[in-house]
């Protein structure tokens, strides 16, 4: 068993909207550990699973791959993990995400930080991204977009509600931002 009970931070935002690059510079600050979804479901396409062809199909649509088996790999990774404080980022997009979560693994995430930002920035640094995945390009962005909107923005209501919502004004410099974000883990000793 552990020694301490985990510290989970749900880190939600739209497609591009600096998840991924925020989280580094709260690994390298506050000694996280980083579970991005989208990069635990893209490594089981490449190892070949049995459900990689069915992932990678969820992807380029845009789509939502079935929460058992985000959950099951995300429960995996903490499992397995020395450390107890997780970022989990671009988990969970839906409710029933959400609540699939909060059934398998017994747990709530302390802080859900939210990264605002408007749709045509999303585009632009999506589509300048240039790391040749299969979701970066018009089509799927378009797709990405509506589904966030749809069934994430549902869930960051909800955790607004609960008071454990961080919301992020995720325009400016990548330093810019950080600022906004490091208060919300020096103030919560973890
Ligand atoms: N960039 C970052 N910060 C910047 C700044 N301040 N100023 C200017 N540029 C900035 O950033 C995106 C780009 O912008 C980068 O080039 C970066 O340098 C630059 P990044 O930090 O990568 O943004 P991020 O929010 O992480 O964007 P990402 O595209 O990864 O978000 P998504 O939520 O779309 O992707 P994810 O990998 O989480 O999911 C992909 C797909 O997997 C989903 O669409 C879905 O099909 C599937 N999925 C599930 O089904 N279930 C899950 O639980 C998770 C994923
Ligand atoms: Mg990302």
């Amino acid at each position: 068993p552990k020694e301490k009970n985990p510290f989970i931070a749900f880190v939600l935002g739209g497609p591009g909207s600096g998840k991924g690059t925020q989280c580094a510079k709260i690994v390298e600050t506050f000694g996280f550990t980083h579970l991005s979804a989208g990069d635990l479901l893209r490594k089981e396409i490449s190892s070949n699973s049995d459900s990689g062809t069915m992932i990678l199909d969820t992807i380029k649509e845009g789509r939502i791959v079935p929460s058992e088996v985000t959950v099951k790999l995300i429960q995996r990774e903490m499992e397995s993990s020395e450390n107890y404080k997780f970022l989990i980022d671009g988990f969970p997009r839906s409710e029933e995400n959400r609540m699939a979560f909060e059934r398998i693994s017994g747990a709530e995430p302390n802080v859900v930080l939210f990264f605002d930002i408007p749709e045509e920035e999303m585009v632009k640094r999506v589509l300048s991204r240039n790391e040749g995945r299969v979701d970066d390009n018009i089509d799927t962005v378009k797709k990405r977009l509506k589904v966030f909107a749809a069934l994430n923005l549902p869930v960051i209501n909800h955790y607004s509600e609960k008071g454990k919502l961080f919301k992020i004004n995720a325009i400016g410099t990548v330093d810019e931002i950080f600022e906004q974000v490091r208060p919300i883990f020096s103030s919560c000793e973890v």
